[in-house]
C-alpha cells in the first residue's frame, strides 16, 4: 500500500486550515496571509484532490462585487491549472461582529435575514464550482446564559433556515446536499446542536430530511468526551455521514484542531478501520472526501504548514495500511471470532419467529441457566484490543 497521497485518496483541506495565520485569543498572527492560488498549487503538489472554503476565506467580509469576482476567478484559474476540485463549500456566520449572537438563530431578526442571504449567495457559488456538499457549522449559534436564548425558538429558526435552503437548492436544481457540523461549545458557552446525535435528531424534524446530513469533526465530539468512531458508526447507521472533518484532539478542553492522529491515536485507528473496512464485504463504509479541518500550530513557519498538511495525509494512509494489516492477520480473525464480534450481526429473533414462538421457546428463559451460562469464560476483548494496538504500533 502506497503512503504517497494520490487524487484517488480524496484528501481535501479547508483554505482556512493551511491559511490559519496563528491568531488566537491571546496573541496575534505569527504567519503571513496565504494566497489562495499558492494554497491550491501546494496542496496539489502534496497529492490532495480538493480545496474547501468559507466565503470569507476567499474574499474578505464586506468585499465589493468586483473584489469578490476577482478572487473567484483566481481560484477557478488555479483549479483549472492543477485539476484540484472544490467538493465542499461553507459560509462564515461567525467572524463578523454582526454575528456576535449567531446567524440563523440570532435574537435579532434583521441579522437572521442577512445571514440567510449570505448563505444563499454562497450556495450559488458552491453550485457554480460543482461542490456537492454545503457545510453549516453554527459556531455562534448558541448562548452563554440560559435566560438569553429561547432554545426552542432558536431551533425553530434554525429549522426555518434549513427548510428554506432545501427549497432553494431544489427549485434551482442544484445537486447539493447540506451537512450540519456539531460542536458542543467554543466560541459560544454552549452551541446549538452540540453533538452529532443532537444534529441527527434535528434533521428528522426538517421538511426535506433527505437533503441534510452531518459533517462530524473528530475534535468536536471528543471535546464532549464522546467516542468519535462510535458516533461515526451511528451517523452511518442513520445514512447521514455526508462529509467528515478529520483532525486531532487531546481530551476535554478547547478545540485544538491538531493534525489527524496527533490526538487520540487509538480512536483514529478505529475510525480509519471503520471508514475503510467497515462497509459491505469489508470495503469502505464512506466514499466522500477525507477532509482535514486542522490548524497548523502557531509555532510553525510556512514550511511547517506544508509539513503539517502532508502529515495529515500520511497519517491517514499509515492508519489505513495498519488497519488492513489488522484485518488480514489470521490471529486477529481468530480473536474476533472468539470474541463473537460477528455474532452481533445475527438477528436476536429467528427468521419468521413471532413473539408467540419466542415466548414458547423455553431454552430462551425458563430453562436458560443465566448463573452458569458463561461458566467462568470471558469474551477476550482485551486480547483483541492488544492485537489492534500491536498492529497500530507496527509490532505485527
Ligand atoms: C468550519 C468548520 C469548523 C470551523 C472552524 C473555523 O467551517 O468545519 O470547524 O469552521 O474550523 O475556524
Ligand atoms: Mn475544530
Ligand atoms: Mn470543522
Ligand atoms: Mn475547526
Amino acid at each position: 500500500m502506497s503512503l504517497t497521497p494520490t487524487r484517488d485518496d480524496k484528501f481535501s483541506f479547508g483554505l482556512w486550515t493551511v491559511g490559519y495565520n496563528g491568531a488566537d485569543p491571546f496573541g496575534g498572527p505569527t504567519r503571513a496571509p496565504l494566497d489562495v492560488v499558492h494554497a491550491v498549487e501546494k496542496l496539489s503538489e502534496l497529492g490532495a484532490y480538493g480545496l474547501t472554503f468559507h466565503d470569507d476565506d476567499l474574499f474578505a467580509f464586506g468585499s465589493t462585487d468586483a473584489e469578490r469576482q476577482t478572487q473567484i476567478d483566481r481560484l477557478k484559474g488555479a483549479l483549472a491549472d492543477t485539476g484540484l476540485v472544490v467538493p465542499m463549500v461553507t459560509t462564515n456566520l461567525f467572524s463578523a461582529p454582526v454575528f456576535k449572537d449567531g446567524g440563523f438563530t440570532s435574537n435579532d431578526r434583521d441579522v437572521r435575514r442577512f445571514a440567510l442571504r449570505k448563505v444563499m449567495r454562497n450556495v450559488d457559488l458552491a453550485a457554480e464550482l460543482g461542490a456537492k456538499t454545503f457545510v453549516m457549522w453554527g459556531g455562534r449559534e448558541g448562548a452563554e446564559y440560559d435566560a438569553a436564548k429561547d432554545i426552542r425558538g432558536a431551533l425553530e429558526r434554525y429549522r426555518e433556515a434549513v427548510n428554506l435552503l432545501g427549497d432553494y437548492v431544489t427549485d434551482k436544481g442544484y445537486d447539493i446536499r447540506f451537512a450540519i457540523e456539531p460542536k458542543p461549545n467554543e466560541p459560544r458557552g454552549d452551541i446549538l446542536l452540540p453533538t452529532l446525535g443532537h444534529a441527527i435528531a434535528f434533521i428528522h424534524t426538517l421538511e426535506r430530511p433527505e437533503l441534510v446530513g452531518v459533517n462530524p469533526e473528530v475534535g468536536h465530539e471528543q471535546m464532549a468526551g464522546l467516542n468519535f468512531t462510535a458516533g461515526i458508526a451511528q451517523a452511518l447507521d442513520a445514512g447521514k455521514l455526508f462529509h467528515i472533518d478529520l483532525n486531532g484532539q487531546r481530551g476535554i478542553k478547547y478545540d485544538q484542531d491538531l493534525v489527524f492522529g496527533h490526538g487520540d491515536l487509538q480512536n483514529a485507528f478505529s475510525l480509519v478501520d471503520l471508514l475503510e473496512n467497515g462497509g459491505p464485504n469489508g470495503g469502505p463504509a464512506y466514499d466522500g472526501p477525507r477532509h482535514f479541518d486542522y490548524k497548523p500550530s502557531r509555532t510553525e513557519d510556512e514550511t511547517g504548514v506544508w509539513e503539517s498538511a502532508a502529515a495529515n495525509m500520511r497519517t491517514y494512509l499509515l492508519l489505513k495500511e495498519r488497519a488492513a494489516a489488522f484485518r488480514a492477520d489470521p490471529e486477529v480473525q481468530e480473536a474476533l471470532a472468539a470474541s463473537r464480534v460477528d455474532e452481533l450481526s445475527t438477528p436476536t429473533l429467528g427468521d419468521g419467529e413471532s413473539y408467540d414462538d419466542f415466548l414458547a421457546d423455553r431454552t430462551a428463559f425458563e430453562d436458560f441457566d443465566a448463573d452458569a451460562y458463561f461458566n467462568g469464560k470471558g469474551f477476550g476483548f482485551v486480547r483483541l484490543q492488544q492485537l489492534a494496538l500491536e498492529h497500530l504500533l507496527g509490532a505485527r
